[in-house]
């Protein structure tokens, strides 16, 4: 067991029952010609999550937990994609639309594809989903429950979409959540500092928050055990 420092008091994990899920790392969401400039975005301001997170997912890898890269994306033909989603800011240009990187968040552009310095490795799961929350319409659960894990290390963007509807949706089926603050990202940094703020209140109304430092240097030991 590792005690990790973070607010609202230390969460304490054990690598083996303990997944880092990493959300939507895609280049529709951090690169230009993708879903998060056709929103209206600057997508720049995602940029500084990815090292940290690079950091992460080697300790995770290395302390042998398990890692699941999320990608929000839909069918070529739309079939999953609520029209309520399709129409909702009444662009022109909308999901499946045509852009530089192949069609807007579509399941095998390669906009939809994961940030080549997070690129997943084998043995990692990939997780498609087509709503903010990873546990809606996917499959999330059951590879949770399936590996029994009980803790979650959340991180990823958005902070205050898709990182907080999948701490949401995880807090209710009785996860524990540690939502890394370097490592998520939005938008809007008003909204990132906010919504970390409201996961740890009122006692961890939905989970912990601490800085990616605070994790790694818990695991280092046990980095070092496997070592031994
Ligand atoms: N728009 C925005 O902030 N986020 C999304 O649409 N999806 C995710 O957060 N992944």
């Amino acid at each position: 067991m590792t005690s990790v420092s973070a607010e609202p008091y230390e969460f304490d994990l054990d690598p083996a029952t303990t997944a880092l899920v990493v959300i939507d790392m895609q280049r529709d969401f951090l690169q230009p010609g993708g879903f998060g400039e056709l929103l209206g975005n600057d997508v720049s301001l995602l940029a500084r999550v990815v090292a940290p997170l690079q950091r992460v997912l080697a300790a995770a890898r290395e302390t042998g937990m398990l890692v699941i890269h999320t990608r929000e994306g839909h069918r070529p033909d739309l079939a999953d994609c609520p029209p309520a989603k399709l129409t909702r800011g009444r662009a022109e240009t909308t999901i499946g639309s045509s852009g530089p990187k192949g069609r807007i968040l579509i399941r095998g552009e390669d906009g939809h594809d994961i940030v080549p310095e997070l690129r997943p490795i084998p043995g990692e799961v990939v997780l498609d989903k087509p709503g903010k929350g990873a546990f809606y319409a996917t499959d999330m659960e059951a590879v949770l429950r399936n590996r029994s894990i009980t803790h979650l290390v959340v991180t990823g963007v958005t902070t205050e979409v898709c990182v907080h509807t999948t701490v949401r949706e995880a807090n209710d089926r009785g996860f524990e959540c540690l939502v890394l603050s370097d490592c998520c990202g939005s938008y809007f940094p008003e909204f990132h500092e906010v919504g970390l703020r409201m996961i740890a209140a009122q006692g961890g109304i939905f989970g912990w928050v601490a800085a990616s430092e605070d994790l790694l240097s818990a695991l280092i030991p046990a980095t070092a055990d496997l070592g031994a």
